[in-house]
């Protein structure tokens, strides 16, 4: 009996020291944020216990009136933010999402357009992942590996002759904008679908920078909503698209996906939109000089940043090729062990055989954008970095610089409200 209690307060204790080791390292994983106080409040609430099955107003269970008027709220603020004719807030992750989409937009054996793994595709998209689940043909497109983007003249031709059902762009190495415009006239020829994977960059979409997929040929957009939208671990979608179209996407969320949707962090992605609006443009704008000053300084110091053809980046993300100090297991271990918190990745030249040591460090800016950290932060982190990987220092010294470096930090911004980051909320007695 006392075990079970032991093992309950053990979890808790590890959730706390969790908080603590996040509180006093520096996050850089690009796919990763922290919420504002009030979002963080929404999870937390008796929202988070219910179900309520279906589009609002027409549910199968009952006690859903403030449910309904949550759900309608968060999907007009997804409306104005990203400027779309349709939104679903319904989807639960950026994958069930995906999957949603493919299940509406392609049957089995439809050829469906998809960026190569190698060039920084999403899982969802490989024959491994929701594609292949769903039986489709996965085909590439070509990708140029100096501009670390899709090669637009080879793609135009890639669709003319392939001519996929549906063509879908979006990557979890995402440093440039996609080009969809300039393949505009192709998607028309062959009348595809164009689908937009945005969960890296949701965030730099609302702030009015990156790109513009709704108005630039993107029937939709699916995404994550805590990378550089800094909200729950939750799911969209977002539509410019015929009403045909999206009722076949919605039927593919609810019931075809997922039964319930999860309330309380729809809640949380509501106010979460709220404050994107009031505060997204200002957050984007730091995000992306922050990721371009990072990328500078980890170049002077004597990294192979990716991109450099084009200043690095353009996005919350960057990319470095470190095989030539260990790879990218030794890295990413050694900054770990020195708190700096990055992952391994795939580089363009990487077989798949490699993801368990790759050549690349991904590093996104996006969170300790949020926590306050500029320029000059990127440039103590940069020199960090060159400390742990380039010439191999003891990880102490680091911790104690990596420390003081967050203590300078404690407040959360461009959010309503304060609230001091990664603190423990303690309700149990
Ligand atoms: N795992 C996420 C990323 O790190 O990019 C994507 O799902």
């Amino acid at each position: 009996m006392e075990k079970n209690i032991d093992d309950a307060l053990k979890i808790r204790q590890l959730a706390m020291d969790h908080n603590k080791f996040f509180e006093e390292s520096i996050p850089l994983i690009a796919s990763e944020n922290i919420m504002s106080p009030l979002a963080m409040e929404m999870l937390l609430t008796d929202f988070g216990f219910r179900y309520a099955e279906g589009l609002p107003h027409h549910r199968y269970y009952q006690g859903n009136f403030f449910v309904d008027q949550v759900e309608d709220l968060t999907i007009d603020l997804a409306k104005r933010l990203f400027r779309a004719d349709q939104a679903d807030p319904r989807p639960v992750s950026g994958t069930g999402a995906n999957t949603a989409a493919i299940y509406a937009l392609a049957k089995p054996g439809d050829k469906v357009a998809a960026p190569p793994l190698s060039g920084g595709g999403h899982i969802s998209a490989a024959k491994f992942g929701a594609m292949g689940l769903r039986g489709v043909n996965v085909v590439n497109y070509p990708f140029d590996v100096d501009n670390m983007n899709i090669d637009v003249d080879k793609t135009i031709k890639f669709i003319q002759a392939e001519k996929p059902k549906v063509c879908l762009f979006g990557q979890s190495v995402f440093l440039f904008p996609t080009p969809i415009k300039q393949l505009n006239d192709a998607f028309r020829e062959v009348g595809c679908k164009v689908w937009y994977d945005g969960a890296h960059v949701l965030g730099l979409i609302a702030g009015g920078r990156f790109q513009d997929p709704l108005r630039e040929g993107a029937d939709i957009i699916t995404g994550s909503t805590h990378k550089t939208l800094p909200g729950p671990q939750h799911g969209i979608m977002l539509g410019k698209t015929d009403e045909e179209t999206w009722k076949g996407l919605q039927r593919a969320i609810f019931p075809g996906t997922i039964s319930n949707h999860h309330l309380n962090s729809m809640a949380a992605l509501g106010v979460t939109l709220a404050e994107e609006l009031e505060f997204g443009k200002a957050y984007a704008d730091q995000i992306i000089s922050n990721a371009k000053a990072l990328a500078e300084e980890l170049s002077s110091a004597g990294f192979k940043v990716l991109g450099e053809n084009n200043g690095f980046t353009e996005s919350h993300t960057l990319v470095m090729d470190v095989r030539n100090y260990g790879g990218g297991k030794f890295a990413a271990e050694a900054m770990e062990n020195a708190h700096i918190i990055a992952n391994k990745n795939l580089l363009p030249w990487d077989d798949n055989k490699k993801s368990q040591d790759p050549s690349g460090i991904r590093i996104g800016t996006q969170e300790v954008t949020r926590i306050g950290f500029g320029k000059s932060e990127m440039k103590e982190i940069a020199a960090l970095i060159a400390d742990v990987v380039i010439r191999k220092k003891p990880p102490q010294g680091i911790i104690n610089a990596v420390g003081e470096l967050k203590a300078a930090h404690g407040e959360i911004k461009y959010c309503f409200g304060k609230m001091k980051p990664y603190s423990y909320i303690r309700i149990a007695e």
